[in-house]
């Protein structure tokens, strides 16, 4: 086993350790002090959609163990806390009033971080869009981008002077490609011209949201944390090659270009641009403003070749095969190289500030036996996934911090509770939490930092 000593001498003083969350897979509590349901809350009443129907009524139970679950935090010895904010806690309708009491809890949560020494990284938007707003269209809808706007304003006139920084999304690749055209989360949506209209529309949230944040609190680091597909070719051929650009286009630079370039990629226009919704006169500019980070949430590959049909819609790929056999437990490849390459790859392409892993980690399901649970691949994958992110330190990328997901079991969306990444254990029926093999290890490593060998950091 990798000493923990040992791995954190390849990484500087300051190298922010933490471990992340969001708001759905673990608060629970779904109706407590005035929150109304979610999409995510509608999507597991549907027969057929998550497995088991398991749903987010109860979860980690963390709404109601947040002082514990804090502590456990701190136990751990992490420098900071990745968490996302629920929507429909604080509107609860989407528009219209806001609960105080929603905000309530998250002012107890960084007050809570606070107290015990956490960073507090706060996300705005975890997938969790109020139900309310599906009668307007949810993210089909132009106006569900305002109305993301006045609840950034409002998240941040109440919690920015205790946090460390906050990101408008997470991974809208989800909320947008698998939400909406592949059907696979909520709302469950299997269309293209709906995912194109999501797509466009939660880019501009992200351009408002980043506005607001400026406004109402200019110190506060802002960031967006993208899914990025480390996109690989199955063979040298043309087409295979062809394809890999063109999946790299969709699934990472309909985000990335008009975030950082303030356009579209042009063979995706090309391909789909007459079904985009109208692109208002100014939609750009607002979408394309300058971060102070970006997050990277990277688990597994995504191998390409070219779909053989002729009419297959844009881009025109199948799933390839993995190379490597070693696979987790939710069936994904482990191939850590692939992390290396991506990471090249965005910063080639595009002018990207700091980058945070913003999530890494793997599913393995083993129990808890005599007190312990002995969950070495999953150790295994963060020390080799960990060894990259010191080689792109090494090789000169601005790689300023790493947050393994996930702190604790939890709802795993689609899979329900029957898949793990946790570095804690929970058993759903007691709620009692236990901490992985893996979890003490990545305590050790965590207890290093901050350490003296670092040049002070920028804030
Ligand atoms: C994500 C998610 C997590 C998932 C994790 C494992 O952002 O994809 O934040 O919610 O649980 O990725 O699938």
């Amino acid at each position: 086993m990798i000493d923990p000593k040992v791995l954190a001498t390849r990484f500087p003083g300051d190298f922010l350790f933490g471990v992340a969350t969001a708001s759905f897979q673990i608060e629970g509590a779904s109706k407590a002090d005035g929150r109304k349901p979610s999409i995510w809350d509608a999507f597991c009443n549907m027969p057929g959609r998550v497995y088991g129907r398991h749903n987010g009524d109860v979860a980690c139970d963390h709404y109601n163990r947040l002082d514990a679950d804090l502590d456990l935090i701190k136990n751990m010895g992490v420098e900071a806390y990745r968490f996302s904010i629920a929507w429909p806690r604080i509107i609860p309708d989407g528009t219209g009033p806001i609960n105080e009491r929603g905000l309530d809890f998250y002012d107890r949560l960084v007050d809570g971080c606070k107290a015990r020494g956490i960073k507090t990284y706060a996300t705005l938007y975890h997938w969790d869009l109020p139900l309310t707003l599906m009668g307007d269209g949810g993210w089909t809808a132009r106006s569900t981008a305002y109305a993301f706007q006045r609840y950034t304003r409002t998240v941040m006139e109440r919690l920015s002077d205790r946090l460390d920084a906050v990101a408008t999304f997470n991974e809208p690749w989800c909320s947008v490609w698998l939400s909406h055209l592949y059907g696979i989360h909520a709302p469950g949506e299997r269309n293209m011209d709906a995912a194109l209209a999501a797509m466009h529309y939660t880019n501009l949230a992200h351009g408002l949201g980043v506005q607001t944040c400026r406004d109402v609190a200019p110190n506060v680091p802002v960031g967006l944390v993208l899914n990025a597909h480390s996109v690989i070719a199955a063979s040298d051929s043309a087409a295979d090659k062809a394809a890999a650009e063109r999946a790299f286009q969709f699934h990472n630079g309909v985000f990335f270009g008009p975030v950082f370039k303030g356009e579209y990629p042009s063979d995706f226009v090309e391909a789909l641009g007459d079904r985009m919704p109208v692109v208002e006169d100014g939609d750009l500019t607002i979408i394309n403003q300058k971060l102070d980070w970006w997050g990277l949430n990277y688990y597994t590959p995504m191998r390409v070749a070219a779909d053989p049909n002729p009419s297959a819609e844009f881009p025109a790929t199948v799933e390839a095969p993995f190379v490597n056999d070693v696979t987790t437990d939710i069936g994904w490849e482990v191939y850590s190289p692939a992390l290396h390459s991506l990471v090249e790859e965005l910063y080639r392409r595009y002018e990207l500030p700091d980058c945070y892993i913003t999530e890494n980690g793997a599913c393995y399901n083993m129990g808890v036996e005599n007190g312990e649970v002995d969950d070495q691949p999953r150790l295994d994958y963060y020390v080799d996934h960990l060894s990259v992110v010191a080689d792109l330190i090494k090789d000169g990328y601005p790689m300023r911090g790493y947050f393994a997901w996930s702190l604790m079991d939890n709802f795993e969306w689609a899979q329900g509770y029957r898949m793990r990444f946790g570095l804690v254990h929970v058993d759903y029926d007691t709620q009692v939490r236990t901490v992985k093999k893996s979890g003490k290890w990545y305590s050790s490593l965590a207890a290093e930092f901050p350490k003296g060998n670092h040049k002070k950091a920028a804030s």
